[in-house]
């Protein structure tokens, strides 16, 4: 429940938030499984309530049939199947701890009845006794006090109906709408909200969940990858240790400590524990994601996609560095801050890496998209050979399988750095392909123990290499 079980050669996750499974899956074979990425983080595939278009409507279950603005079950599993197909996971958002917000009636997006006012939720079917209610003592049924860690797990969040799973009905159901994801083929999940879940009734809940399907082409051996969404930025009764138990947490910290030193790159060397945040393989790694890039859930400074060159940076640093698991976000353009996707779809593979219709695509960005082949060849190796140049600019290897040299400064940064690479001529990833016998782009020649770089500045201020992609 703490190792994603990428395919060989693969690492990292991308979170296409609000692409539909029909966009993803035709993005495996393009772009995620060639460039070798781990995984995709789909949005929440189950049925909705119909708010009015904003993309947090999703985050409102009606019932657990998969039917929503990215496509329906069997578009869902064609989706699995063919990023499966080509070496790329799906890890899926999933909300076991409450239904839609409260009052009103009407059909979700797969066209099931429910009653929000009189808690009846008859897809499932779940009813008043299956909700959290009777348990919350605040004066408006919601979370008024993230001080009391009573309330945060047994009364309404931001009045959503809470369900109540410390019950065995409750518990069975969850267990069914996780386990028909792995049926499916998927690899794991984002779990929202687990700082208003009891931790004992995860640790029951995912205890009980499949093994990854056989049928799927996996080993059967596998568990389900579990990272759990808890915002833990200090300062509250509930902190993210308590969830690591049965499953890695997101750490937000990171997105704060990245944030915070893009203009001195140099001090991330040793981020991660030493900074008091969670252990290497409890945690979840990334510079921003879908709440924080636009003011909900959690304070401070993210980068995002509109500081580009601060982004490219720090993405690479997190792809290339030891700590956590990383995940990249792939967003779309929104001047409000509760706005929708666009209508239509991001394509751009007209003759390269393009993004169209109102999307940012980071994932397909120069500096960004060989960062899954760097990463899935440096699997097991610790950062070596930290060095520094004199404008913001770091360099480091893995072991003796990759090196990345990452220019924060104004101007070019050339010379020889040292390496624990092979001797050798390696595609330099940042700044082109490599093809079948040579690289699109420039090489680095490492010889001896020296890498000679140049990294540019401006568009992809990167460079890096593994041994798994030679110029010859
Ligand atoms: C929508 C409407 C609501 C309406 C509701 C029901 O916006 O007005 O009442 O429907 O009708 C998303 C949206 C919500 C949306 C919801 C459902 O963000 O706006 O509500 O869908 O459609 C807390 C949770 C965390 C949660 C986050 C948003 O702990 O789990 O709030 N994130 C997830 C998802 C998110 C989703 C949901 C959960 C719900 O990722 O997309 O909501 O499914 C503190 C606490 C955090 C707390 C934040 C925000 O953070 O620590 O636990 O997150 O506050 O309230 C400093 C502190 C930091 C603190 C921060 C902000 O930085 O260090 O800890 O300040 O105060």
């Amino acid at each position: 429940q703490w190792e994603a079980a990428y395919a060989p050669g693969h690492g990292g996750m991308v979170h296409l938030f609000e692409w539909s499974h029909a966009a993803i899956a035709e993005e495996c074979e393009k772009m995620l499984g060639p460039k070798k990425w781990g995984a995709v983080q789909v949005s929440p595939p189950t049925e909705n309530r119909l708010v009015g278009g904003q993309w947090w409507e999703r985050y409102q279950p009606i019932s657990y049939k998969l039917e929503n603005r990215s496509g329906n079950h069997q578009e869902f599993a064609d989706m699995v199947r063919r990023c499966n197909a080509v070496g790329v996971r799906t890890f899926v958002d999933v909300i076991p701890n409450h239904m839609c917000g409260g009052g009103g009636s009407g059909t979700g997006s797969g066209g099931t009845f429910f009653d929000a006012g009189s808690l009846d939720f008859p897809g499932v079917p779940y009813s008043r006794n299956d909700m959290n209610d009777n348990n919350c003592y605040t004066s408006s049924g919601n979370i008024e006090n993230y001080g009391d860690a009573n309330q945060v797990r047994n009364c309404r969040l931001v009045n959503l109906i809470d369900l109540n799973q410390g019950t065995e009905y409750v518990r069975g159901k969850l267990v069914d709408y996780l386990n028909q994801f792995i049926d499916l083929g998927a690899a794991g999940f984002r779990v929202d909200a687990c700082k208003h879940m009891w931790p004992g009734d995860l640790d029951v809940i995912f205890g009980r969940l499949k093994n990854l399907n056989v049928r799927s082409g996996f080993k059967g051996t596998e568990r389900p990858f579990i990272f759990q969404e808890v915002i833990d930025q200090g300062g509250e009764p509930i902190t993210a240790n308590e969830y690591t138990g049965f499953g890695r947490v997101t750490e937000f910290k990171y997105c704060m400590g990245v944030g915070s030193n893009t203009n001195s790159l140099k001090h991330l060397a040793n981020i991660g524990p030493d900074w008091g945040y969670l252990s290497p393989m409890s945690s979840v790694v990334f510079v921003n994601n879908h709440d924080n890039q636009r003011g909900h859930g959690g304070g401070g400074h993210v980068v995002t996609f509109e500081e580009s060159w601060a982004l490219k940076t720090l993405t690479t640093f997190m792809m290339g560095h030891d700590y956590g698991e990383p995940r990249v976000m792939s967003s779309y353009y929104f001047s409000d801050p509760d706005e929708g996707p666009p209508g239509w779809q991001p394509n751009g593979f007209n003759g390269g890496f393009g993004c169209e219709n109102g999307w940012v695509c980071e994932h397909r960005w120069r500096a960004i998209q060989n960062l899954g082949m760097f990463r899935g060849s440096v699997f097991g190796t610790g950062v070596t050979k930290w060095s520094e140049g004199w404008d913001n600019q770091i360099a480091f290897s893995r072991g003796n399988k990759g090196f990345m040299a990452i220019n924060g400064g104004s101007s070019n940064w050339s010379g020889s750095i040292a390496t624990s690479m092979p001797d050798g001529e390696y595609c330099d990833l940042g700044q082109g392909d490599p093809t079948d016998g040579g690289c699109t782009g420039p090489t680095i020649r490492v010889s001896g123990g020296q890498a000679q770089i140049n990294v540019p500045t401006g568009d992809s201020p990167v460079s890096y290499i593994s041994v798994s992609y030679t110029a010859t």
